[in-house]
């Protein structure tokens, strides 16, 4: 399988390389954003971020960190002033845009290009065997998609999946289409994010979801910062670490590449920072092998119960330990058995820096861990932070103030988007709520999650794909075998605000469906409407778009949804009174969705509410058992043969995942390309590879070969025996098929690959 790069590319890419910064915000950052705002926006337009996360404005798009209780007049940050700079932008692709360019043209232009050409304008329609995408009014898309779930054999020959930016209302009415239907083929992209938290955390705690609020972190003595860039993808997490180190807390950042915001950061939100000083965020830095967080959790473990034996009563929380957990002396057996040696393979840490974190956690009165997708995206993933949990039961660090897990999410309400039912296996109890609430009998057979869903396209077993938002083509794993399943298709539909390149990878025929987008107003039905989301740490609160839409033919992703369930007759469900005033919608999830109590009311109130979480809130655990479960994980180190590299695919510091809004990554010392690889420069001279030389990368997995051409080599203080690369260029490298055990994620964050010179052997 050979992937030629896009031909926007080649011109496009030539990078020039500096040395890394040592901090995430601060001066650099603050002219960025004013380059980024009025450079894109004009002054007018600027005026869009007063109202980010603001009490009565939109959730900013950027990402599902929580805002604090005191917002500063503008609560935003670089990239979140990107993600709104990327919708607000007053470029349009219309249909004229459509007539010039054939779908295959497109097809060719890179992700940064086809991002480049702005708003989606009105639905547009490629028919069978058709060059070009033509304009089509919304009732006759209506009808194409109608028509087509109509001829499937099977409702599970349909696959709805979702991206992460969907409102709850939207979402909660999009899983109830799906489930009308009769089909669980509810994919979305948690499935390649955090699913692996999920998964853990069910198991072991009885709730999918972190145990920590804003507060927490504030008050925090000691905190964990696993295998995330929060400089880049969380940066207002960064103000939160701030303070927690000023209230004196110790911060640990674990992670192979040195990246720039735990280093050092200044606070855009403080003048006082702009003058360049900035305060360190990392007292720590372990720079950890890919894939080796489990077994430096796991003889953290083995080193506390040693020190409570030296020091009996000292170091466990015996109460919390023998009165609210199980499976204790299986976990001590088991952790005591560990082997230092193995771990130090798998870490590429040396013993005594694995006693040393073990000495800051047994010291600290409370701990929090932090985790994204340098965690999540690994083959033992799910044991990785089940490893987390038993670490932070030995000393009851949950449900108790400054202590817990966190693993932050992603997408600005990825977490709101599974609450609301976006899951191809929702719970049965859940599933008979839904039920109840409109008369029918959902189906309950498990659906596809997101890998399961190409395979089935591949297959030739899906006739619809919908996308609710996202870029599924570029996102997933394996591109050419996607684009190819995608391809067997009879129709995919795109919910959307900007082109991207799932538009230009259809099935026989293919519908854009332009929405609206987070920041613009909605009056659907004729009145202003409301939506609500979730973030990263179970608050609900309302989102409220300002600007006018890009179009007047846009429609709200509600809109889209009970439009196309009116036209199917889905159900005894009044779609048009659900459409035209979403308090209605509220209704119902209220009664189905447990939490959600007084939902309009407690939505009215400033800042919203937060939903119930009984680790956190009263130590409850809604395991079988009612207890949290301490679990056994084998120590594994992921091997690699001779000669190759762990290959980790990441983000820049100039993309929203596929989106690219730049081929800059200045904390990396990026600028103008972004087809580079960064490997140690031990590595190297024993590859015999120089710093500048140009290699294909060429994955090894056993069904066979994968090779994304032309990367310019980077000398980088990665951890040995480790690569890095960006997503979504990558993507063609990640086999189908590598995936976590448990939770089915592809493993983006390691991918054994060859790097071959350029032209070797011609
Ligand atoms: N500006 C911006 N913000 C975003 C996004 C964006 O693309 N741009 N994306 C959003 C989404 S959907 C998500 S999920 C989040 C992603 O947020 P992150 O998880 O921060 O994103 P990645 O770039 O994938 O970074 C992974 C990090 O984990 C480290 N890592 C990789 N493997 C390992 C490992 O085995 N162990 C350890 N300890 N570290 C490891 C990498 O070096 C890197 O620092 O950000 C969200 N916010
Ligand atoms: N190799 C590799 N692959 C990865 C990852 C990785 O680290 N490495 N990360 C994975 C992760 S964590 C995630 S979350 C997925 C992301 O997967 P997706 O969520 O599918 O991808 P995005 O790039 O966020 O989607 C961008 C598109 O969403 C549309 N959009 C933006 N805002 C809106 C809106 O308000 N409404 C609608 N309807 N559409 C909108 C725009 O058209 C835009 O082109 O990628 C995954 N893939
Ligand atoms: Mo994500």
């Amino acid at each position: 399988m050979v992937t030629r790069p896009p031909r926007e590319d080649a011109p496009q890419d030539s990078p020039r390389v500096s040395a890394p910064s040592s901090s995430a915000a601060g001066n650099p950052a603050v002219g960025s954003i004013v380059r980024e705002v009025v450079g894109k926006l004009g002054v007018t337009r600027s005026l869009t971020l007063l109202h980010a996360n603001q009490k009565d404005g939109f959730d900013c798009p950027g990402c599902a960190w929580p805002e604090g209780e005191h917002r500063h007049t503008l609560e935003f940050c670089e990239n979140g002033v990107k993600a709104i700079a990327e919708e607000a932008t007053p470029r349009r692709v219309d249909r004229a845009f459509f007539a010039t360019h054939s779908v295959a043209e497109l097809g060719e232009r890179s992700d940064h290009w086809l991002g480049q050409q702005g708003r989606l304008t009105e639905p547009m329609l490629l028919r069978e065997g058709a060059a070009h995408y033509e304009p089509v009014g919304w009732d006759e898309a209506y009808d194409v998609l109608a028509d087509e779930l109509r001829a499937m054999g099977s409702p599970d020959e349909a696959v709805f999946y979702t991206s992460g930016r969907t409102s709850n209302e939207a979402a909660f009415l999009y899983q109830l289409l799906a489930r009308l239907l009769g089909t669980n083929n509810l994919p979305d992209c948690s499935n390649m994010c955090h699913e692996s938290s999920g998964t853990a955390l069910g198991q072991t705690i009885g709730i999918g979801k972190g145990t920590v609020s804003l507060e927490d972190v504030h008050t925090a003595d000691l905190i964990v910062v696993c295998g995330q860039n929060p400089g880049t993808n969380h940066p207002r997490m960064l103000t939160a670490l701030e303070k927690a180190k000023r209230a004196g807390a110790r911060i640990i950042a674990v992670n192979p590449l040195p990246e720039a915001g735990l280093l050092g950061f200044a606070n855009p939100q403080r003048p006082g920072s702009y003058v360049g000083r900035s305060t360190p965020i990392a007292d720590r830095f372990l720079q950890i092998r890919l894939g080796g967080d489990q077994a430096l959790f796991a003889a953290a473990g083995r080193l506390l119960l040693e020190a409570e034996d030296a020091q009996p009563g000292t170091v466990l929380d015996h109460d919390f330990v023998s009165g609210l957990t199980e499976g204790f002396w299986e976990y001590a057996a088991h952790v005591r058995g560990i082997d230092p040696a193995e771990v130090e393979r798998a870490t590429g840490l040396s013993w005594t820096e694995i006693e040393v974190f073990a000495e800051e956690v047994r010291t600290a009165g409370s701990v929090i861990v932090c985790w994204a997708m340098g965690i999540t995206q690994h083959r033992d993933a799910v044991a990785t932070i089940r490893e987390f949990v038993n670490l932070l039961l030995l000393q009851g660090n949950i449900g108790r103030r400054g202590a817990g897990l966190c693993p932050v999410r992603g997408h600005s309400n990825v977490q709101g988007d599974r609450t609301m039912g976006i899951s191809e296996r929702m719970p049965d109890g859940w599933l008979d709520g839904l039920g109840a609430e409109f008369g029918f009998d959902p189906p309950r057979a498990h659906g596809y999650d997101t890998v399961e869903a190409i395979r089935a396209m591949r297959d030739g077993r899906v006739r619809v794909f919908m996308g609710m938002g996202g870029n599924f083509v570029r996102a997933t794993p394996d591109s050419d075998v996607t684009e190819a399943a995608l391809r067997r298709t009879a129709l995919t539909v795109q919910v959307s605000t900007k082109l991207n390149r799932s538009h230009t990878v259809t099935g026989r025929r293919a519908l854009i469906l332009p929405a609206l987008g987070r920041t613009e107003r909605d009056r659907t039905g004729g009145r202003e409407q409301v939506v609500s989301v979730e973030d990263s740490m179970s608050a609900v609160h309302a989102s409220r778009g300002r600007r006018r839409p890009a179009s007047e033919h846009l429609r709200s992703e509600v809109d889209i949804v009970a439009g196309l369930g009116e036209r199917l007759g889905l159900g005894a469900v009044d779609w048009a009174a659900m459409r035209s005033d979403y308090a209605r919608i509220r209704t119902s999830i209220e009664r189905v969705v447990p939490g959600f109590d007084d939902y309009e009311r407690r939505l009215a109130a400033p800042g919203g509410f937060v939903l119930p979480n009984g680790p956190r809130d009263t130590r409850r655990f809604d395991t079988a058992s009612g207890k949290a479960h301490f679990s056994v994980n084998p120590v594994r180190v992921l091997e690699v043969p001779a000669g190759r590299l762990l290959l980790q695919t990441v983000r820049s510091h100039d993309q929203f995942n596929t989106t690219v809004y730049g081929l800059d990554d200045r904390s990396r010392g990026i600028m103008g390309g972004r087809r580079v690889v960064f490997v140690n420069p031990d590595d190297l001279s024993d590859l015999g590879i120089a710093d500048g030389d140009y290699v294909d990368l060429v994955s090894e997995w056993s069904d066979g070969e994968r090779r994304a051409p032309h990367f310019r080599v980077v000398a980088y203080p990665t951890a040995r025996g480790c690569a890095a690369a960006y997503f979504p260029e990558t993507n063609v490298l990640v086999p189908l098929d590598s995936v976590a055990e448990e939770s089915n994620t592809p493993t983006s964050k390691a991918v054994v690959v060859r790097l071959e010179p350029e032209h070797a052997g011609t």
